[in-house]
């Protein structure tokens, strides 16, 4: 048999192994290793609802063997959501200022007592950032916009009167990880969600999150005034406008006393706001501000912005967002994508952090895998999200990273209705990953796998070292086998997740083509963001910006992110520019192999419906990752000319076979069928 047909009966038969069942404990999330029920002894000074939760997870989870003591109000040293733990008395202390801090307090400790702590400790904990947020891009309709795990939780029908379960679950989640913010709706905002019946469904979810600390947002569509409000103009410096506005926040304040505020997607992508009427970003944004202002709410303003006629969307955020610093309002914060682009596996950090020194900013991360490999793929972005928060700004000098210029942490929810909310038992990870990240964002990657690992599986030491090592090069293996040295977009048109980098729809916006990214061409690839090209380095620091700008300095990562290189031109490590991305195609490919032998070695140490799952997931990644290095070699071949270097597996599959079910998105998850 050849490579190829050897390989096909293999994917067919994981192929027929469709859809097994979910296991129950997946449900619960890294909460289900509680150990017996009601058995510890634990007193409280309060008796609200969020005290009353925080003591009850402890009278479930602690253990007979440690009894606890909750004094809220007493620690007036703290600040509102910090915590002190001491246990070492062998009876536990939990000092708060405040109730939910306590709530943190309790998460921590069980969290702790599982990963075994020593018993005679005592710490503080208070978060990095005081916003902690989840952007759900759920729609009305029940759809989510790149959501890979179901359908939305919030089941708008059923609402006010009745409530799913899950939202309760979804809170105590999301509270056990320190996310105390969630924006319900799409960015992509229906303007109907500000109808009373609605805000009246979003006050009954209001109620389930509010004990557990978790404020509500929405999104709004900016032109809500006149689309369903009757008002002839959503012109933000409009005295009627701004006053439609008030009314509603008022309206949406006596339903739901401690609403969060407002997200707001503006300018981008089709979507109206301000510009529509000559006005800036901050007009929009500060109207808005002013009506939320008494009723301390904020407004999100997204910096996700580009136009089609700019030579270089990597620029445009910076170009309109830089002149405005200074000119936001105290409770607007500019949420800014983790990289200039837009979420690609791999981005330089965007160079507005660090450079909007006057206004509050957040950093936006997308937790749902819209760009590596949806829930079929695993994908743990830990890796990702740390090196962007450890990546030095040298603004306003050296040392000072993207962690530390934030004032706030949002995530594109990676949540649906499915049973295990997220697609695949791995992909809880990620939303685990984000809150810890948001709470401490000292933690690296492998104390967080570590602990996740210990929580859902029980695994610890050598048992857990098998996954924690499949886990932490996840993320490396899908930039390897997506796109490495600094490649981006070169996904398939519509879905974004197969390869398409020769895809060529007429009349289509330039920069939604793979070839504005790539730019492959006989005389070799890349962008050339440099001085001699869109100039893109000179939004950075001088320091950094000396480093992209060269060919020679530049980090193998970014190479093709800012430079168009020959196809000989020598890299780094010594090779030529072709062959290290072959090289790296080929270690993507090799890396995905080795996840399932990791996963593999688990085999009998986890339940074996979520091993055998997990398994299923590894093998659609090793068909697609081939997939992405057959396609992606193959059609940046016709412009090198060159042959594959040794060690660099023959394709599977022809160029043209690729192209012909490039769009397909009805296929994209079993590419094609008699593919292999
Ligand atoms: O990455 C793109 C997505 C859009 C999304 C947009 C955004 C919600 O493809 O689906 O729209 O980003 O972040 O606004």
């Amino acid at each position: 048999m050849t490579n190829r047909k050897i390989l096909s009966v293999v994917l067919l038969a994981a192929s027929a192994l469709s859809h097994a069942t979910i296991h129950p404990s997946d449900t619960l999330l890294w909460l289900r290793r509680t150990p017996a029920p009601g058995t510890a002894t634990v007193t409280c000074n309060r008796t609200t609802s969020t005290a009353r939760i925080a003591a009850d997870e402890l009278r479930r989870g602690l253990g007979a063997d440690l009894t606890a003591d909750i004094r809220i109000g007493a620690a007036k040293d703290l600040s509102s959501e910090q915590y002190r733990i001491d246990i070492r008395s062998g009876h536990c202390v939990i000092a708060s200022r405040t109730d939910v801090g306590a709530l943190y307090a309790a998460y921590d400790l069980l969290r702790q007592r599982q990963l075994r702590l020593p018993a005679d400790t005592a710490w503080t904990s208070a978060p990095s950032y005081g916003l902690r947020m989840l952007n759900h891009w759920d729609n009305l309709d029940g759809t989510i916009e790149r959501g890979y795990a179901g359908r939305s939780l919030w089941q708008w029908s059923d609402l006010p009167g009745k409530l799913s379960v899950r939202y309760e679950q979804y809170a105590r989640a999301n509270a056990s990880i320190g996310i105390n913010a969630v924006v319900l709706n799409n960015v992509n905002a229906a303007p109907e969600m500000l109808a009373d019946t609605c805000l009246r469904k979003v006050a009954a979810i209001a109620d389930v999150m509010r004990p557990y600390g978790i404020r509500v947002f929405l999104a709004i569509n900016f032109s809500s005034p006149a689309a369903i409000g009757g008002l002839p103009t959503s012109d933000p410096l409009d005295a009627g406008v701004a006053r439609w506005w008030r009314r509603k926040v008022d309206a949406i304040y006596a339903l739901i006393p401690d609403f969060g505020g407002f997200l707001v997607k503006a300018n981008s992508e089709g979507l109206p706001g301000p510009q529509d009427f000559g006005r800036t970003h901050a007009d929009g944004a500060n109207m808005l501000a002013r009506a939320l202002a008494p009723h301390k709410g904020v407004v999100v303003w997204r910096a996700f912005v580009y136009s089609p006629s700019d030579a270089d969307r990597a620029k445009q955020a910076c170009q309109e967002f830089l002149p405005l610093d200074g000119r936001f309002a105290d409770n607007v914060v500019v949420q800014v994508k983790n990289g200039p682009v837009d979420f690609q596996p791999r981005e330089p950090f965007s160079p507005l952090f660090g450079a909007m020194r006057h206004t509050a900013v957040a950093a936006e991360l997308q937790i749902t895998q819209e760009y590596t490999g949806f829930s079929n793929h695993i994908c743990f972005l830990a890796p990702m999200w740390h090196e962007v928060l450890t990546a030095d700004t040298h603004r306003p000098h050296d040392g000072c990273t993207v962690a530390s210029a934030i004032t706030a942490m949002a995530g594109v929810a990676n949540v649906g209705d499915s049973p295990d909310w997220c697609g695949n038992t791995l992909a809880q990870a990620n939303w685990y990953a984000f809150g810890r990240m948001a709470w401490d964002n000292a933690l690296t990657p492998q104390q967080i796998a570590r602990e996740w690992i210990a929580l859902t599986f029980g695994l610890k030491g050598k048992d857990a070292e098998p996954i924690e090592r499949m886990m932490l090069m996840s993320h490396e293996a899908v930039v390897d086998y997506m796109m490495p040295m600094g490649l981006h977009h070169l996904f398939a048109w519509g879905h974004h997740y197969g390869p398409e980098p020769w895809c060529d729809v007429p009349g289509a916006r330039p920069d939604w083509m793979p070839s504005y990214y790539h730019k492959a061409a006989p005389d070799g690839i890349g962008f050339d963001r440099s001085s001699r090209g869109s100039n893109a380095v000179a939004q950075y620091a001088d320091t950094l910006a000396r480093l992209y700008d060269s060919p020679q300095l530049c980090p193998e990562k970014y190479l093709l992110w800012f430079h168009h290189m020959a196809w000989d031109a020598p890299t780094a490590s010594g090779s030529t520019v072709w062959d290290a991305l072959c090289a790296h195609y080929q270690a993507g490919v090799d890396s995905v192999r080795a996840m399932q032998k990791l996963w593999q070695a688990v085999s009998g140490k986890i339940e074996p419906d979520i091993h055998e799952s997990i398994g299923r997931h590894l093998r659609t990644q090793l068909r697609d990752a081939i997939w992405w290095k057959d396609g992606c070699l193959q059609y940046f071949g016709t412009f090198s000319r060159r042959p594959l270097p040794a060690g660099v597996e023959e394709p599977m599959l022809e160029l043209d076979e690729m192209r012909r079910f490039g769009l397909d998105i009805d296929n994209y998850t079993c590419p094609p069928r008699g593919f292999f």
